[in-house]
């Protein structure tokens, strides 16, 4: 057995231990054939830190802490995003490297679990200085990277415009032009369809979900989706091309609700093109808006909500209200933003809940078909990336479901989805 209380000091990498062990069935947990690789599969391989000094727009040095934690590549390379934002510390990316051995595995792509990151916070922050910054960053990451070694992407903070800066520093100080980071822009040899995947992957996972256990899909429901960034925004235009209407959606200041539907094009402009907030929808549109506190969001009632902000935006107080309004599923884009109260409550009361590391695997996936893409020296169409997608998606949710019904626990995917996952790396390790 693992002695949690060693990671204390570490609270959100602790949180995530404790809901992979307290998932995991007897059997796996207690097998003797594992007891060999508990203690090393809760240790980073490596964390790579350093300082990343900078000169802002007034001609000033400025010092940021970066991170990369190589957590494990039993499965293949190291493979996980890039976080660039104030809250970042190492024990939030060691949280979101952990989840991304076990993500990586469901996709059933050769990808091992690894992640990174800033304190760097790119709001409010000229291009110049964000493109200052993320030359910076990868002229100390640079050595750790490669398509046979490591390759980050994006995640919070981390978008098109930052991977562009990091990738070209990434050639300049390499001398190399293999694919060392994904999420590329498709002029330098991005894949179509990674912009779009994470949104699209929890909604495909959400139908597959809907339909295994109520038999309905998202057609004429009422759909919360949290946040207003990648992830958030692809998940909107998914669910509304295929009829749901989404209907609140909020940023970490407010909170919107738009009886009649949020506008795709109009929220992707104001957060993609100008970097906007949120509230600033309500003079764009004609509609009836009413802008609240962030947090209000889980109030409004709703068929169906997508958590795809940040770890921990929804708590139990939360969950209580979205099912006392007839909630029947919880999907998660981001990782980890039910709390482990949260999502304990949805299952006891058999809301549909998929956490993160299996809904949101849609654009770990995707960045791995970038990898075979580059590889090959071949680019493929939206279609053909979409559908490999959406049968990723499908596959991912059969192997949780099929694993929650085995440990006769059928509404149960957190444990569907780790002790699948678990059991397929421990004996990785093992082979090893
Ligand atoms: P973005 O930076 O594009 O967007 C993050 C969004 O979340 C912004 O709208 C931000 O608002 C909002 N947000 C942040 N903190 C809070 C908060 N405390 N309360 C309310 N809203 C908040 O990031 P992504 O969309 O890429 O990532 C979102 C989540 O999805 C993260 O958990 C990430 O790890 C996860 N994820 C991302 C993947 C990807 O491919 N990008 C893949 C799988 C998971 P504001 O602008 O005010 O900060
Ligand atoms: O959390 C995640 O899965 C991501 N941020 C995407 C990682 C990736 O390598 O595409």
């Amino acid at each position: 057995m693992i002695d949690l209380d060693k990671f204390s000091n570490e609270p959100e990498f602790q949180t995530a231990l404790r809901e992979m062990f307290s998932s995991l069935d007897e059997s796996v947990l207690n097998n003797p054939r594992y007891a060999s690789i508990l203690d090393k599969i809760v240790e980073p391989d490596r964390v790579i830190t350093f300082d990343v000094e900078w000169v802002d727009d007034k001609g000033q040095k400025q010092v940021n802490k970066g991170y990369r934690v190589q957590f494990n590549n039993v499965n293949g390379v190291y493979k996980g995003g890039l976080r660039f934002h104030p809250t970042v510390t190492l024990s939030i990316l060691k949280f979101l490297a952990f989840e991304q051995i076990f993500k990586n595995y469901l996709t059933t792509l050769p990808m091992g679990g690894g992640k990174g990151g800033s304190d760097f916070d790119p709001k409010g922050k000229s291009d110049a200085e964000v493109i200052r910054f993320c030359d910076a960053f990868m002229k100390q990451l640079y050595p750790y990277i490669g398509v046979d070694q490591d390759v980050p992407a994006g995640d919070i903070g981390v978008g098109g415009r930052e991977i562009r800066a990091l990738y070209t520093s990434y050639i300049k100080y390499s001398g190399k032009s293999d694919c060392s980071l994904t999420g590329k822009p498709l002029d330098l040899g991005g894949s179509l369809c990674r912009t779009e995947a994470t949104g699209y992957g929890v909604t495909y996972f959400a139908l597959e979900a809907l339909k295994t256990y109520k038999n309905t899909d998202l057609r004429g429901k009422q759909v919360i989706v949290s946040g207003s960034g990648n992830v958030a925004l692809y998940c909107l235009k998914k669910v509304t091309e295929i009829g749901g209407k989404v209907i609140a959606m909020n940023d970490s200041s407010n909170a919107i609700y738009v009886p009649n539907g949020i506008d795709f094009e109009t929220l992707r402009a104001l957060k993609e093109d100008r970097r906007g907030r949120i509230k600033e929808y309500k003079d764009l549109v004609k509609d009836e808006v009413t802008v609240m506190p962030s947090k209000d969001i889980w109030g409004i009632k709703c068929d169906v909500a997508f958590p795809c902000a940040t770890q921990f935006e929804l708590d139990e107080n939360d969950a209580k209200k979205l099912f006392a309004n007839g909630c029947i599923g919880v999907f998660e884009g981001a990782n980890m933003p039910c709390t482990l109260e949260a999502a304990n409550f949805f299952i006891k009361n058999k809301v549909i809940y998929s956490p993160g590391k299996a809904s949101n695997a849609g654009g770990v996936a995707v960045s791995g078909l970038e990898i075979e893409q580059n590889k090959k020296g071949e680019k493929w169409s939206f279609e053909k990336v979409d559908e490999r997608l959406k049968g990723i998606m499908s596959t991912i949710f059969k192997n949780c479901y099929n694993t929650a019904k085995d440990l006769k626990d059928e509404y149960n995917l957190v444990k569907g989805a780790n002790n699948y996952a678990f059991i397929g790396i421990a004996e990785k390790m093992l082979k090893r």
